[in-house]
């Protein structure tokens, strides 16, 4: 009986669907004339044959984009230990690009080009860190405007290095590396305060202060933990490294952070998770627990509320320290005591093996996940406040920073399954909390503070997406579950899996799954979605011979007609011209030992006349974007003749783009 209605209930869907579609199909009148009926019916055999059901066929209608047509939505996406930024279109799940970061990437010349190899080598960096390869990037944050984001710029964290980068949204390349002298791994990077005025980077794994040596066993004494505001010079573009600076904080392992707004405008909280300042074994036959149990052991960490709106001042006073850092590099950093002392910083309990941290739209809530816990807590900025001004603290840790009592700033708990991770919000008040252990979406309502449904996702969610939906205006409609692991999702590709990022509607009343796409490029962390057409990146360079690192007319450029050679000594530079489909010069003779530097204006103002310039035998490929100054310098150490082509299939004579550059032997 029931399965015959069931039946009956999937006809109906069907017979719907298929009337839906004949409405397509017609386009302007309704009437289901004899033809639509017939290619309905061609839909709907389609669909028996491939056993799709009517909620596949309303997924397959809501993320199929026809040739041409764009996608509402950009997602950015960490790209893991890629070291690189996926651009991903929303509904489509198509992918647009993959920025380089922090890794050599060769079809965009990234890591080839001097100017490149010159943002790859970073700010603030130690020899070690100016030559690394790769990197852990895991959280990307758009610039913000009001809370809002502004589609102007990229910023996104290096965990492994304890590196920041920012890219700008007019070219999406990156524009600055900079590394923090304090110390060499970072979590919660990269953050953004509603004006983008700081970018905040907290420290992960405790070290000794400025990136010392330091036994373990003075690991309460001598490891800290920092929160650093690098503050952002939008108009340059550019970290500004000197009126940058760092809270000193307890070596309790922060985690993730979040810039409050509206009511908590001027705070930021992070979290933390080794309170009990485990140190794991210290030998191999220790007794004491092995990390992951150590730092698990307490109930509660600290949530760490800091007001940097405060601190921000007491830096202009000239109250902090200057710390020599990691390369010997002096860095701006507040002491903990008197971060303890000024109410900089200030804990309040949080449970279970805490990880994300998210400020609710209207800035009044801040609500952590627990790893280990089925709740997720919900604190008040107003009791949070509250309690500061009146100085009402239950105690103060071993440093001297005050507690907060849970049940002073807890506003409530929902319990919404086991190990909610992180959160993100819609335009209608819910919220959707990833679940890793129990591998749902979890949707809740704020205020009312009530589980209202759980959606299954394949599997094992880490963070989680939403349209614009960490900032103080969510668009709703999408969420995207950031699955860990794809398992059975897609054909076997040997034991290293993709992940699997699962687009879920979250239009109408019930959660649905639409779309699974495969990530094979790294495993991402965290993503932002920014409406499109809040991004106007630009299509050709605005003037030739533009320097994308400089974002500016580069020195080097060269007009056509103009290009030439010129030789001081054992230097060598060539200035050079590319358009379809010729360099000029094109034969170069230098002689052995000779520094050559090549200097390639691509002259084109036509739309994706991309000249690529690939030398073999000496590692270079540039990409020469329209109107952009490449360049590129070598040691003409190997003896021979080498030929160069544009490496971009740029016209039917691409072929015949090429050159010799002939290297003459020493005698
Ligand atoms: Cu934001 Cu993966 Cu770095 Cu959680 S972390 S999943
Ligand atoms: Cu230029 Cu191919």
């Amino acid at each position: 009986m029931k399965i015959k209605e069931k039946t009956k209930n999937i006809n109906q869907k069907i017979a719907a669907v298929g009337l839906f579609l004949s409405g397509i199909i017609v386009g302007t009148t309704i009437v289901a004339t004899v033809s639509a009926q017939r290619e309905t019916d061609k839909v709907l055999e389609i669909a028996k044959a491939r056993g799709l059901n009517p909620d596949h066929i309303e997924a397959a209608l809501k993320t199929y984009h026809p040739t041409g047509m764009k996608d509402e939505y950009i997602m950015f996406s960490s790209g893991g230990h890629s070291g690189q930024v996926i651009v991903i279109g929303i509904p489509s799940m198509r992918i647009l690009k993959y920025i380089a970061v922090f890794t050599p990437e060769p079809w965009q010349g990234w890591g080839y080009d001097d100017e490149n190899i010159e943002i790859l080598r970073g700010d603030l960096c130690d020899p070690q860190r100016a030559k690394l390869t790769w990197a852990d990037t895991h959280h990307p944050a758009i610039s913000e405007t009001n809370g809002d984001y502004d589609g102007q710029f990229l910023f996104i964290g290096d965990k492994a290095n304890s590196r920041l980068a920012v890219i700008s949204l007019k070219d999406f390349e990156t524009k600055q590396i900079v590394c923090n002298p304090l110390g060499n791994s970072n979590h919660g990077a990269a953050f953004v305060t509603p004006n983008s005025e700081y970018i905040i980077e907290p420290s992960q794994y405790a070290v000794p202060q400025g990136g010392r040596y330091a036994p373990i066993d003075k690991y309460a004494e001598q490891f800290r933990g920092y929160i650093t505001f690098w503050a952002f010079d939008r108009a340059k573009g550019r970290i500004d490294t000197e009126k940058s600076f760092a809270v000193e904080v307890p070596p309790y392992w922060q985690d993730l952070c979040d810039a409050g707004k509206g009511p908590s405008y001027g705070y930021a909280f992070c979290n933390s998770f080794n309170s009990e300042m485990a140190t794991g074994r210290k030998t191999l036959d220790s007794k004491e627990p092995p990390l992951e149990v150590g730092v698990s052991a307490n109930d509660m960490d600290y949530l760490h509320i800091i007001n940097w709106k405060k601190a921000e001042e007491l830096v202009k006073a000239g109250k902090h320290k200057e710390v020599v850092g990691v390369g010997g590099f002096k860095f701006k950093v507040i002491p903990l005591d008197v971060a303890a002392k000024e109410r900089i910083l200030v804990f309040t309990p949080e449970p279970k093996s805490p990880h994300g941290v998210d400020v609710s739209p209207n800035g009044k809530w801040i609500v952590v996940g627990g790893k280990l816990d089925t709740n997720v807590s919900v604190y008040s900025i107003e009791k949070i406040k509250k309690a500061t001004e009146a100085n009402k603290f239950e105690k103060t840790d071993r440093y001297g920073v005050p507690i907060i009592a849970f049940k002073d700033a807890l506003e409530a708990q929902v319990q919404i399954g086991l190990g909610p991770l992180h959160t993100v919000f819609d335009d209608k008040g819910f919220a959707y909390t990833s679940v890793f252990i129990e591998s749902v979406v979890a949707k809740w309502k704020l205020e009312e503070w009530k589980l209202v449904e759980k959606l299954p996702v394949h599997y094992n969610i880490g963070h989680i997406a939403a349209a614009e939906g960490d900032t103080v205006a969510p668009d709703g409609k999408y969420v995207i579950a950031l699955n860990k692991w794809s398992i059975d999702r897609f054909s076997p590709v040997g034991p290293l899996h993709p992940q699997n990022f699962q687009l879920i509607d979250i239009s109408g009343p019930k959660m649905k799954l639409l779309y699974d796409m495969p990530i094979p490029l790294g495993e991402p962390h965290y993503a932002q979605v920014i409406k499109a057409d809040k991004l106007s990146p630009w299509l050709v360079y605005p003037e030739v011979g533009f320097s994308p690192a400089k974002m500016k007319k580069s020195a080097h450029a060269v007009e056509f007609g103009k290009e030439k050679i010129v030789r001081k000594e054992n230097k060598v530079e060539i200035y050079m011209t590319a358009i379809r489909s010729r360099f000029t010069p094109e034969i170069i003779e230098v002689n052995q030992g000779d520094e050559v530097t090549f200097y390639i204006t691509n002259v084109e103002r036509a739309r994706e006349a991309t000249h690529g310039f690939a030398l073999g035998g000496y590692n270079v490929n540039i990409s020469i974007e329209p109107g952009e100054t490449g360049s590129f310098t070598i040691k003409a150490d190997m003896p021979g003749v080498f030929p160069f082509y544009c490496s971009e299939f740029c016209s039917a004579l691409h072929l015949e783009m090429a050159g010799y550059l002939l290297v003459k032997p020493k005698k």
